[in-house]
């Protein structure tokens, strides 16, 4: 079970959102341990400089190396114990469900957050992994450590409190999530709604749970058939999953 380490210069922008939600209660129960740093801290000048220009000339500044790698030592001799260190760049590997999965099984992981053009690139002589979560463009690399925290650490036993919810994942199986509803059983009617009125499939309020279950697995599948097919590749299905499969796939066959 991991802890963590998250090295910034924006220490409220990663604080804040640590505070809310199942992970800010989790920190507060004591099953979550996450230290945000100062990169600030490990700056010898008067002034705290951690960038300066990028040899070669060129717009913009680079994150100097020195103040990381004593940010690190630092870690290192606080935790005892080997670090897993997370570099998050657009250059990196795509986070993945099984990189999550991955990191969620080391003992302490360090989450590098760059900002400017990113970091002198002697940096990556200490780091173990490189990741990018998608290709679109970003100001700075906290908002990467978070989503990749949130999503390890959901996977640390105790975060969630139902261990069931983590196994059951959309993810976890390979496929999306089946569709949810909550009370009243029908909204709409009085104008709000254009006239229409929304009900909740009769199924899920017939309490029988063998239907329930089966009619969720068909909505799961039906989803990921339509959304994201190629997510049924890699799937883990089960042979009533097989057989809900191959009815949707006939149903959608175009006919002459
Ligand atoms: C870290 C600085 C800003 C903007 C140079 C490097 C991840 N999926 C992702 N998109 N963007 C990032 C990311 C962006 C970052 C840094 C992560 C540090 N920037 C960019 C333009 C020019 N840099 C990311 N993971």
């Amino acid at each position: 079970m991991p802890t963590f380490d998250v090295v910034t210069i924006f220490p409220a922008m990663v604080e804040a959102p640590l505070g809310a939600g199942i992970l800010g209660r989790a920190i507060d129960r004591g099953v979550l341990d996450v230290r945000v740093r100062d990169l600030r801290d490990f700056t010898s000048d008067r002034h705290r400089v951690v960038d300066d220009v990028p040899y070669g000339g060129g717009p913009g500044m680079v994150l100097k190396p020195d103040p990381i790698f004593r940010a690190l030592d630092a870690i290192e001799a606080d935790r005892g114990m080997p670090l897993t260190v997370v570099m998050t760049t657009p250059q990196g590997r795509r986070f993945t469900q099984s990189e999550a999965r991955a990191l969620s099984a080391r003992p302490h992981v360090v989450l590098l957050c760059g900002r400017y053009e990113g970091f002198d690139d002697r940096v990556r002589s200490r780091v173990t992994d490189e990741l990018s979560i998608g290709d679109y463009v970003l100001t700075g690399g906290e908002l990467p450590a978070l989503v990749i925290l949130d999503a390890v650490a959901r996977l640390v036993p105790g975060v969630v409190g139902d261990e069931q919810s983590v196994a059951e994942d959309s993810f976890s199986r390979g496929l999306l999530d089946f569709p949810q509803f909550t009370r009243p059983a029908e909204v709409g009617g009085d104008g709000r709604q254009g006239g229409e009125i929304l009900s909740v499939p009769d199924v899920l309020v017939s309490g029988n749970h063998a239907e329930i279950r089966r009619w969720r697995k068909r909505e799961a599948l039906r989803r990921t058939l339509e959304r994201r097919p190629e997510l049924l590749e890699s799937a883990t299905l089960d042979s009533e999953e097989l057989e809900l499969l191959r009815e949707l796939r006939e149903a959608a066959k175009p006919r002459s």
